[in-house]
């Protein structure tokens, strides 16, 4: 871990502040160019500690980069994770203010929620399924911090994965005699399609997207805690959005969700 505390705190609050301040940041390995994987998970949790001292509650965790689709997209090859707040949520069929994001892009996520603590090593998809309270269709808009949404893996890490707002919508649904794998989504802008996909564009079934979220963590020593809502990463590529767009997903079996942005 090549960075000491004081960078790590300086890194953080850097990114926090430019989140705040609605303004993009050069990528910190352009400066840290020595930085590691352990500094860049420092950094997001430094961020996630500023937040709660200011009184955000964490609302729950993401991966991301787990589909072909986001990674070719990115230009990266590894999945990541972060964490999602309170303010970032929005009700289904809400507004979203731009002025309040650099450069918005939405994604169409399968989310899930825990009825049991899963921790890894060795956290498969079985162990996801059989301790998931319940599945739920979900758009996540991605705000990279970073100019022209341009970053390496341990700059993204460092900012909280893009993080930004989430809208959960549908209907939840038990995993059981549900087909994940086969399970068609359809996103449409201003009422065009713009993307589609299968949820196994995620790693093959999106609960190995948690599964492997509990292995990442175990690596750590921690866990998912039972009542964790887990977003479990984009299924298409994300598309740029700006203010006047219209944003409607449809998931097979799950229902739809939808948002605009003003
Ligand atoms: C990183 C976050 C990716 C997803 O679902 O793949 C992500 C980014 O692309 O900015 O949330
Ligand atoms: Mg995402």
């Amino acid at each position: 871990m090549p960075l000491n505390t004081q960078t790590i705190e300086h890194l953080a609050r850097h990114l926090e502040n430019a989140e705040r301040s609605v303004t993009a940041v050069h990528k910190i390995t352009d400066d840290y160019p020595d930085m590691d994987w352990q500094d860049a998970y420092a950094i997001q949790d430094a961020i996630r500690a500023i937040k709660e001292q200011r009184g955000v509650r964490i609302a729950g965790l993401k991966m991301g980069l787990t589909s072909h689709a986001k990674m070719r997209q990115m230009g990266v090859v590894d999945p990541i994770h972060g964490f999602i707040t309170d303010y970032g949520s929005v009700p289904d069929g809400g507004s979203i203010e731009t002025a309040g994001l650099i450069h918005p892009k939405v994604e169409a996520e399968i989310a899930f929620v825990t009825s049991k603590p899963l921790s890894g090593p060795g956290c498969h998809v079985g162990a996801v399924l059989a301790a998931t309270a319940f599945v739920l269709p979900a758009v996540e808009v991605i705000d990279s911090r970073y100019e022209n949404f341009r970053f390496d893996l341990k700059s993204v890490i460092a900012d909280n994965t893009s993080s930004a707002r989430y809208v959960l919508g549908g209907q939840p649904l038990p995993v059981q005699g549900l087909d994940l794998r086969h399970l068609g989504v359809v996103m449409e802008r201003n009422g065009r399609v713009v993307a589609t996909a299968s949820a196994a564009a995620v790693l093959g079934h999106p609960a190995q997207s948690v599964a492997m979220l509990a292995n990442l963590l175990g690596e750590r020593g921690r866990e998912i805690p039972a009542g964790t809502l887990i977003l479990t990463g984009g299924v298409t590529e994300a598309v740029a959005v700006e203010a006047g767009d219209n944003i409607n997903v449809r998931f097979q079996h799950l229902g739809s969700v939808s948002m605009r942005f003003v």
